[in-house]
């Protein structure tokens, strides 16, 4: 033994004197190399059960805590499209709008391409902000002919031009808002409207668009 214990201190490259590979190999963990000398071998210990139990309550909260993100993503999937949806009704409802004429009289007025204030339309002054009487979205013979005739519109469930309700869109609303935006770029205040386009998705998931319109008759 005491042979051994001398091969030990003086040749294994790996052992320390009093380290704990040391216990392990009186323990049973050593072997003789091709010369004799005891050589020590990494020591391995195994996990006390309270390793263990701390081990397992570890592992579980983190995985507790990825699976509640991961269902969360999966309950809110279906989100994106409705919001997606939402944003086409949104930008068509927009271009429907600022696509319209914006002049000081009436599209039908004579002097529609020519007045150069309200009081120069010959007979109709597109002054209100909102509809003429008689105008709707949806007439044959008067319908909304100015980007102001919008203030105010809305709608539960989306029709299209024809009032018909556009299929899958029932539970869809929209809102639309005109007001005057003001000078910027060198244009005068009270030649310019802002239009907001609101569009809500079912489960209150909003949708706001927003354009400028400016009047281009006579001369701007
Ligand atoms: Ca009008
Ligand atoms: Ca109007």
């Amino acid at each position: 033994m005491s042979t051994t214990r001398e091969a030990l201190n003086t040749s294994s490259p790996r052992r320390k004197p009093g380290s704990r590979c040391l216990i392990r190999l009186d323990s049973g963990f050593r072997r003789n190399d091709e010369y004799g000398r005891v050589q020590c071998f990494p020591c391995e210990r195994g996990l006390s059960l309270i390793e263990l139990l701390v081990f397992i309550v570890v592992v579980g909260i983190a995985v507790s805590g990825v699976l509640s993100v991961y269902s969360l993503n999966v309950r809110s999937s279906a989100d994106p499209m409705l919001r997606k949806q939402a944003l086409a009704i949104a930008e068509s409802l927009l271009e429907e709008v600022l696509a319209k004429p914006y002049t000081y009289c009436d599209p039908d007025d004579a002097n529609v391409e020519t007045a150069s204030s309200p009081a120069g339309c010959a007979a109709v002054a597109e002054t209100a902000m909102g509809p003429e009487a008689g105008e709707t979205r949806y007439h044959n013979l008067t319908p909304y002919d100015n980007v102001n005739d919008y203030h105010g519109f809305n709608m539960a469930g989306i029709n299209d031009l024809t009032n018909n309700p556009v299929a899958g869109l029932g539970g869809y609303s929209a809102d639309i808002q005109v007001q005057s935006a003001g000078a910027f770029n060198g244009i005068p205040a009270g030649e310019t409207l802002l239009v907001t386009v609101t569009v809500n998705a079912p489960g209150n998931q909003g949708v706001s668009l927003s354009g400028y319109r400016t009047r281009y008759a006579p001369n701007f």
